[in-house]
C-alpha cells in the first residue's frame, strides 16, 4: 500500500466515515491517527475520493430517537478526508439523495466552477442519480471541510458535511483528535425521548434574530462522545463548527491549550486562557496537554455566556511529542500571493443591518429599488448588506488578480454574524474586540454585535466569489453578496 493510500483516510475517535479515498480504484480502509513517522516514499500528486450523498439511519445517543441523517457514506463520527499539501484531490460526488445537491470546499482555493455554488457562480447542480467530479487542488495545509452549498440550511443541518485535513509535511506529527461540533433541532417534552424535527428549518422569524439553533449538542455525531487524548505529550485537536447557526464559546479546564491554527491557516501560537467565539464554519487547531491533576474537560459555551455543557476527555494509550518540542514548529502560514500590499488599490465598506422603517426613503433595496419594510419582510428579507437585500446593485467590489482591497466591516446589529469568503483567505488588520485575531488569515470571521473590523485581501483566483454569513438562516434572508476577480 502506498504512503498516500495508507495515510489518505485516517479516522480519529474510533469512528468510520464513508469517505472512501481511493488510489488506483481500490477504496482504502480506515486508520487511527497517531504519531506518524515521516516516509521516504513520494506522495502521488493525485488523490481520489468518492463521496456518496445518501440517507442513512443513525442515532446521536442520549435518548434522541433514531432518524435518517444525510451523509457522504457512513456516519461522520470524527473521521476526516485527508490529503497532503501539494496534491490535487479528485472528488467524485455521487448523488443518491432524492434532491439535487453540490459540494463546496470550504477554505480551499479552487477554480471557477469547482466551488459548489450554482447559478451565476457556474458550478453544476448535481441531480439525483447523477455524479460530478470536483478538482480540488490542496494548495494550503490545514483543517478545512466540505459541505453541500445547495439549499445549505437544510442540507448541512441534516448532516451533509465532513472535515478535510490537508497535512503539512513541515509540521511535526502529533497524536490527533478531530472534534466536529453540531446541534440538532428536536421536539418533544421529554429530553430522554426527543425526536429530530426538521420542520424547525422552515422559514421563520428566527432568521431575523440569531438563527435556528438545535437543542441537542453533539461532538462527532454523538451526545456522549469518546474523546481520547495522548497518554503523554501534546494532542492536536482539530475543531470544526458544523452547526448552521450556533456560535460556540469553547474553553478548557485542567488542560494547557495553545491555538496554532485558525481556519486551517497557521497563526502565531497563543495560549487559550479565555473563551473565544467560534462561529459556524470556523476551524481551530489547539495543542492540548492535560494538567497533572483533575479531569481534562472542554466546555462549549453554547449560550455565549457561562461555561455551557462540559465534555470530559479520557487518556488513551498513545504517546506524542511534548509541547516544548512541538510548539516552536508551528508558525503563521501566509502564502505570498495572499499577503496584502500596504497600500490598497481600493477601499470598501460592508455594513450589516436589519431593515428599519423609514417611510420617506424606504427600509431597504430589493430589485434595485428602495422598498417599504412590509415588502421586505413578507418575503423573509430580514438582513441588508449596505442597505441591499438581494445584490441587485451588483458585486461588493471588482478587481484584478494581485490587487489589494481594504474592507471595513461593521456589524450594525444586535446579533453575531460570521462572514465567510469563498475563493480565498483574507487578513485581519484591525479587530479591537478580538486582538488575538489581528494578523491572522481567515476564510470566516465571527463579528460580535456592533463589532467593527478592518480586513485586507489580495485578490487571487479569477471568477465570481460569494461572501456570506455562515449563520445560514441569515444567508437565505439577505446576508450574501459577491466579489469579482478578473
Ligand atoms: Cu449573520
Amino acid at each position: 500500500m502506498s504512503r498516500l493510500s495508507k495515510r489518505a483516510l485516517l479516522a480519529a475517535g474510533g469512528g468510520a466515515i464513508g469517505l472512501s479515498l481511493a488510489l488506483g480504484g481500490a477504496p482504502v480502509g480506515l486508520q487511527m491517527v497517531g504519531p506518524r513517522q515521516a516516509s521516504a516514499e513520494p506522495s502521488p500528486s493525485i488523490a481520489h475520493a468518492k463521496l456518496t450523498a445518501q440517507p442513512q439511519s443513525t442515532t446521536l445517543g442520549g435518548g434522541v430517537q433514531p432518524f435518517q441523517r444525510w451523509t457522504y457514506g457512513e456516519i461522520n463520527d470524527g473521521a476526516a478526508l485527508r490529503g497532503i499539501a501539494g496534491q490535487t484531490l479528485k472528488a467524485r460526488l455521487d448523488n443518491q439523495l432524492g434532491v439535487p445537491t453540490t459540494l463546496h470546499w470550504h477554505g480551499l482555493r479552487v477554480s471557477k466552477g469547482m466551488d459548489g455554488v450554482t447559478g451565476m457562480f457556474n458550478s453544476p447542480l448535481v441531480d439525483p442519480k447523477q455524479a460530478f467530479t470536483y478538482d480540488v487542488p490542496l494548495r494550503d495545509p490545514g483543517t478545512h471541510w466540505f459541505h453541500s452549498h445547495h439549499d445549505s440550511l437544510n442540507q448541512i443541518a441534516r448532516g451533509l458535511y465532513g472535515p478535510l485535513v490537508v497535512e503539512n509535511p513541515e509540521e511535526p506529527k502529533l497524536f490527533e483528535l478531530m472534534m466536529v461540533l453540531d446541534d440538532w433541532t428536536v421536539s418533544g417534552p421529554d429530553p430522554q425521548n426527543y425526536s429530530i424535527d426538521w420542520t424547525k428549518l422552515k422559514p421563520s422569524l428566527a432568521w431575523g434574530h440569531a438563527g435556528v439553533k438545535g437543542r441537542v449538542l453533539t461532538i462527532n455525531g454523538s451526545v456522549r462522545p469518546r474523546l481520547d487524548l495522548a497518554f503523554s505529550g501534546a494532542t492536536r485537536l482539530r475543531m470544526l463548527n458544523a452547526a448552521t447557526a450556533r456560535v460556540f464559546r469553547p474553553s478548557f479546564e485542567n488542560l494547557e491549550a495553545w491555538v496554532v491554527a485558525l481556519d486551517g491557516y497557521g497563526c502565531t501560537p497563543f495560549r487559550l486562557d479565555d473563551p473565544v467565539f467560534f462561529g459556524p464554519g470556523q476551524r481551530m487547531d489547539v495543542l492540548l496537554v492535560p494538567a497533572p491533576f483533575g479531569t481534562p474537560e472542554i466546555f462549549l459555551g453554547e449560550n455565549l455566556f457561562g461555561k455551557g455543557t462540559g465534555f470530559e476527555f479520557s487518556l488513551g494509550v498513545e504517546t506524542s511529542l511534548t509541547l516544548a518540542k512541538a510548539l516552536p514548529a508551528f508558525r503563521p502560514y501566509q502564502p505570498p500571493e495572499l499577503v496584502p500590499e500596504v497600500r490598497p488599490a481600493q477601499r470598501k465598506t460592508l455594513r450589516m443591518s436589519e431593515p428599519y422603517r423609514d417611510d420617506q426613503r424606504g427600509a431597504g433595496i430589493l430589485n434595485g429599488q428602495w422598498q417599504a419594510w412590509e415588502s421586505l419582510v413578507k418575503d423573509h428579507n430580514y438582513w441588508l448588506f449596505n442597505d441591499v437585500a438581494d445584490n441587485s446593485l451588483g458585486p461588493l467590489f471588482a478587481g484584478r488578480v494581485g490587487e489589494t482591497i481594504e474592507l471595513r466591516m461593521f456589524n450594525d446589529s444586535a446579533t453575531h454574524h460570521v462572514m465567510h469568503f469563498h475563493g480565498q483567505h483574507v487578513q485581519i488588520i484591525e479587530n479591537a474586540k478580538v486582538p488575538h485575531e489581528v494578523g491572522s488569515f481567515r476564510d470566516s470571521l465571527t463579528l460580535e454585535a456592533w463589532a467593527e473590523v478592518k480586513l485586507a485581501l489580495k485578490l487571487d483566483r479569477p471568477g465570481l466569489w460569494p461572501l456570506h454569513c455562515h449563520i445560514l438562516g441569515h444567508q437565505v434572508s439577505g446576508m450574501w453578496t459577491y466579489y469579482e476577480v478578473a
